[in-house]
């Protein structure tokens, strides 16, 4: 009887056992975090504020920058505040203002962080408008962020033109000699089309700029957003940035071999032929020389509901990119019922990193789990992949504390230091006001989830022999009952 229960039993848990193997290996045994790899996150102490960006040393510095936003009798401020961690996050500075310039008044926009790994030196760069149209300045930390210096401005163009409204976005980079890269769009009319990506470089430390090169080809009627730098080994660089005109939408790799004087043409990265939306991209280069860009991308649809996160990669230096790949695993496409840009389905935002064994890990928010918009509305996932051609389950990174009654995730901002361990900031709410977010920071160590995969890894080694093992006795104990049977049968017959 007891056999006779065990045997069903046994071969469906073989089955089951069987499934599940498959099952981890469809889904690629990669090196990957699970989401118990990423602690709770911690609030950086500090003002309102988004956009936050950060970088890390390898002697346990985290150093995160984002703009303060806060009114005040209808009037907005908007500066570069910045907090520093020396024990991995584990305690934070308070936060403090950057931006030298006194006035509250002053609109800093865009701000965003590197790190000289060699000296430690610390740069942050942003665009403000402290003389009536805005510039981009950088500030430098020579003692792990504890105090910042005087601001430097990077190019003054005569022919700035800024309105408030026109969108803005700094990138910067320093390469492994110690020199300084910042790109940014340099607007000449209050016209979106009216403008070009600059990219300037200093010599000595980020006290003076060279006069920028264009890194985008002049072309009439297009215009030219959210450029990103990467810096190879052999200082080669490249600037991801997107552009758009009446009819085309893409996402472009330029790259420069005389240290930024002057850049090639540059490669489209997307390969679709749509005209639909992109936006947020960025670019890495991988210790194996490989070029990675991501970006946010509308190729399903028209409408906030199609977007998702491509990913492309280069393996000839730029000179051409790879199939895209998709890589939120959530394929939802919900119309947007109240407000336009709060739409379950909707990914964006995307920021990557590249480990030391070259594989990528990117961060994105994510409308997959929006109720509405003051309550449940997005959150950060995360996904890596080993070669680009497939990217792991999706997994939820921003566990807040349990009395937050809201979530509301933006802009994630990823580092990665030498030894893989990943950091990761983005702005929430979980006041449930959306006028008014907080910084927020998660981590996950390498040996955490290195050793998530090595589990894993043997647990999907052991998969198919164990399912092996349940089927092979399910069918023994049954070969058994029935010759039992026949022998009982025979009895009978002969008795
Ligand atoms: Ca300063
Ligand atoms: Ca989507």
């Amino acid at each position: 009887m007891a056999v006779s229960r065990l045997k069903p039993a046994m071969f469906w848990i073989g089955i089951l056992i069987l499934s599940f193997g498959v099952q981890l290996v469809r889904s690629e045994i990669v090196a990957t975090p699970n989401a118990s790899c990423f602690g709770f996150s911690t609030r950086i102490p500090g003002v309102e504020g988004a956009f936050a960006v950060v970088a890390v040393d390898d002697v346990g510095g985290v150093y995160v920058a984002y703009q303060s936003h806060w009114t005040e009798s209808n009037s907005s401020y908007m500066h570069v505040y910045f907090a520093y961690s020396h024990d991995n996050g584990k305690s934070w500075s308070e936060s403090y203002r950057v931006d030298d310039d006194g006035k509250a008044s002053v609109q800093c926009d865009s701000p965003t962080i590197s790190i000289d790994k060699h000296t430690g030196h610390l740069f942050v760069a942003w665009k403000d408008n402290r003389t009536g149209v805005a510039k981009a300045y950088i500030d430098k930390s020579i003692d792990r962020g504890v105090s910042f210096g005087s601001d430097v401005m990077v190019y003054d163009w005569p022919y700035d033109y800024v309105a408030t409204w026109l969108p803005q976005t700094v990138n910067i980079e320093i390469g492994d000699d110690g020199k300084i890269y910042v790109a940014w769009i340099a607007y000449y009319s209050d016209s979106y089309t009216d403008c070009n990506i600059f990219f300037a470089s200093s010599n000595d430390g980020g006290q003076t700029f060279n006069s920028p090169a264009t890194v985008n080809s002049a072309e009439g009627g297009a215009r030219f957003t959210h450029p990103w730098i990467a810096v190879d080994v052999g200082n080669v660089l490249y600037v991801a940035y997107l552009k758009r005109n009446s009819t085309f939408f893409g996402v472009f790799l330029a790259k420069s071999l005389n240290g930024g004087e002057s850049f090639e043409a540059a490669v489209k990265v997307n390969d679709d032929s749509t005209t639909r939306y992109r936006g947020g991209a960025q670019v890495v280069v991988s210790p194996d020389g490989k070029i990675h860009v991501v970006w946010t991308d509308g190729r399903a649809g028209d409408g906030t509901q199609y977007l998702d996160i491509y990913f492309a990669t280069s393996s000839d230096g730029g000179l051409s990119f790879g199939p895209n790949t998709r890589v939120n695993d959530d394929l939802a496409v919900v119309p947007p019922d109240v407000h336009p840009h709060f739409t379950r389905g909707a990914q964006g935002t995307p920021s990557i990193v590249a480990d030391s064994e070259s594989r990528v890990h990117v961060v994105w928010e994510d409308f997959r789990n929006f109720v509405d918009d003051t309550a449940y509305c997005r959150d950060t996932y995360y996904a890596s992949s080993e070669d680009g051609t497939q990217f792991s389950m999706n997994i939820k990174v921003n566990d807040v504390h349990s009395a937050a009654d809201s979530v509301n995730n933006a802009d994630p901002n990823m580092a990665i230091d030498s030894q893989d361990n990943l950091f990761i900031v983005y702005s929430d709410a979980p006041s449930g006001d959306n006028d008014h977010h907080q910084i927020y920071f998660t981590f996950a160590t390498s040996s955490a989830w290195k050793w998530t995969t090595i589990l894993v890894s043997i647990f999907s080694l052991l998969c198919l022999p164990l399912a092996f093992l349940s089927v092979s006795l399910a069918l023994l104990f049954s070969l058994y009952k029935r010759k039992s049977r026949i022998k009982i049968r025979r009895r009978i017959l002969l008795s």
